[in-house]
């Protein structure tokens, strides 16, 4: 299922604010977490938010995103990508939905504690940056005939 993953991440303020259970509403809707990393947050947050480098918000931007740890998570299975954005929400939470994550857990911008990439190109690139060779690992959970038609 890997042209079907879309890669999440807790940021450092979600690891702060003990959110790591919010991963939950993914498994919830049937996604299937192939791959989960806890690591010491995004080590080259300039190359990785280069599209934003002439934004006022830049250096904050980089520093938080350097701030603390953060919980990266491939999620496969059909649509990974365009549903993830919805269970995610919009990235300013104020246009966020509140039964979305972005929507319901932060309330700034610059602090919206979680990544997801926003086309499946830039979930492959992303997933290819965080995972070795034979990472994600090839394994079905027991349900997996359970979820998928
Ligand atoms: P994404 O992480 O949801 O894909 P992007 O649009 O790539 O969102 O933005 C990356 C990060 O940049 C956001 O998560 C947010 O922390 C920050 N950001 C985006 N727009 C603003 C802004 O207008 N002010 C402050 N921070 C912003």
């Amino acid at each position: 299922m890997a042209s079907l993953s879309h890669l999440h991440c807790l940021k450092p303020d979600s690891m702060q604010h003990g959110l790591v259970c919010k991963i939950k509403c993914f498994k919830q809707k049937r996604f299937h977490l192939a791959d989960v990393k806890f690591l010491w947050a995004l080590r080259t947050p300039k190359q990785h938010y280069i599209h934003w480098k002439d934004r006022p918000f830049f250096p904050r931007l980089a520093k938080y995103r350097n701030s603390g740890s953060i919980l990266a998570m491939v999620w496969e299975g059909p649509n990974a990508m365009k549903t993830g954005r919805v269970i995610l929400g919009e990235t300013n939470p104020v246009d966020s939905k509140p039964r979305a994550i972005c929507g319901n857990f932060c309330i700034q911008v610059g602090w919206c504690i979680i990544h997801g990439n926003g086309s499946v190109k830039g979930a492959e690139k992303e997933i290819k940056l965080r995972c070795k060779p034979k990472e994600p690992a090839d394994y079905r959970s027991c349900a997996f005939n359970w979820a998928y038609e």
